[in-house]
């Protein structure tokens, strides 16, 4: 079988389970082409792609603007290393400094090596900045939390399939509860090794957790009043998933350190970059940290026309306008449906809960139903389903889609 031989979806399945780690359970479906708000399985099937690779493919698949950054960069200079200096670097260093508010940026591939990029800084600040004692800086993060699978991150994480037999761990972090001021006031009055404080400012993984207003803001005058960084991991929500810019823009807040990732690229190539002003950008220095893809020409090239049709597109505006709409369609049916319990989020950042145990099979088959009936989504946490479509959608598409899933639920209901 030459390797780009036609193959079944059967056959695809059959190699990945064969010769791949098994580290993911995927929903059956084998796909082979994506454009825009739909892709295509190797059967022909059409679908809505209601993950977006994870709120990566903010911009839709394969956008044509993206892609002729892309192509046209990979044709002229594909990567350097840092040994040298190319001539797209530094415009897309400017050019998302200028976008986000921030002096400097750091590049780097995966939203994990962002977020121990995040710490790395956030430790080396308080040592020479803030003036800690050696080795003793603590971070304080939030239960439920996902940044990542390294092993310092699976460290602080509480979810024991990600961190479970992954020891010895990295020590220096404190776990709060989510949405809850008074522990972190708690923690930041009586422990003076403070560096930072690490926050989603919606939890993703934990199912589309949104906090209650105004914390994020409280938050961060907590984080100014006891000089501790505030550093918000906006992988996920960031570039213009919750109908903001950032999901801080919200509540008006700037943080010290910004995280960003996945739609950074429009989906294209891993592309991530940790933000912040000169006083803590500066703490790093020649040999402290880095990558040999980070900041290389093609993510550079592919970054800059990522957020160039964020804003061309106006795609927060789109999807604030459309997850209003979704979440009202949504919640018009959960009163009249006794198979889903709540919709939640911000943006097209949302999920649905089904009214089931957290370890029942509902959500995954009715995930396996909007399959068969064109839409494709992912159960996060048993009895969850996160939704979170391209940003590029129409309101036409979006109304569609809502009739394919409250039909399916509906099949549900017995
Ligand atoms: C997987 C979840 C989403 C993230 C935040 C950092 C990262 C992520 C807030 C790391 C990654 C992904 C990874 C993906 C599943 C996914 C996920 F369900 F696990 F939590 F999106 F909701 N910070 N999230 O959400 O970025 O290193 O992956 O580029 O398959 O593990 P990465």
């Amino acid at each position: 079988m030459a390797v780009l031989d036609h193959i079944s979806s059967q056959e695809a399945m059959a190699l990945e389970n064969k010769y791949g780690a098994q580290n993911y359970h995927p929903l059956p479906v084998v796909l082979t082409k994506g454009e825009g708000v739909f892709v295509w399985d190797v059967e022909g099937k059409k679908y809505y792609d209601f993950l977006s690779a994870y709120s990566s493919l903010n911009q839709g698949h394969c956008h044509p603007k993206i892609v002729n950054a892309m192509t046209e960069q990979a044709q002229r200079l594909t990567l350097t290393s840092r040994a040298f200096y190319n001539d797209m670097l530094g415009k897309y260093e400017k050019y998302a400094c200028d976008f986000f508010g921030f002096d400097k940026l750091l590049p780097i591939n995966s939203g994990a090596e962002a977020v121990e990029t995040a710490l790395k800084l956030c430790r080396k600040w308080a040592y020479e900045v803030k003036g800690l004692d050696l080795n003793k800086a603590e971070i304080i993060v939030c239960e439920n939390n996902f940044h990542g699978r390294t092993t310092t991150i699976i460290s602080f994480s509480n979810d024991p399939i990600a961190r479970k037999n992954f020891g010895p761990y990295t020590d220096g972090f404190i776990k709060i509860e989510y949405d809850n001021l008074q522990a972190l006031e708690d923690v930041l009055s009586t422990n003076p090794n403070i560096a930072g404080f690490l926050v989603e400012p919606i939890q993703g993984e934990a199912g589309v957790y949104v906090p209650s207003e105004g914390y994020l803001a409280k938050a961060k005058a907590l984080c100014e009043k006891y000089n501790v960084l505030f550093i918000a991991d906006e992988v996920q929500t960031g570039i213009a998933r919750t109908g903001r810019l950032l999901a801080v823009d919200h509540e008006n807040v700037k943080p010290d350190v910004l995280i960003l990732g996945k739609a950074l690229s429009g989906g294209l190539y891993p592309v991530s970059a940790v933000l912040a002003n000169n006083e803590i950008m500066n703490v790093i220095q020649p040999g402290n940290h880095g990558s040999t893809f980070g900041g290389n020409p093609i993510a550079a090239a592919v970054a800059i026309a990522a957020l160039e049709v964020v804003k061309d597109e106006k795609l927060a505006e789109n999807a604030d306008y459309l997850g209003k709409l979704f979440r009202a369609e949504m919640n018009k049916f959960i009163e009249t449906s006794p198979i889903v319990n709540k919709v939640r989020g911000k943006g097209l950042l949302n999920a649905i809960i089904i009214n089931d145990d957290e370890d029942s099979d509902t959500a995954w088959n009715i995930c396996l139903r909007l399959r068969d009936n064109g839409l494709l989504a992912k159960p996060t946490h048993g009895n969850m389903i996160r939704f979170a479509p391209p940003l590029v959608m129409t309101e036409d598409q979006l109304l569609d889609c809502v009739s394919i899933i409250t039909k399916t639920l509906k099949e549900f209901e017995a």
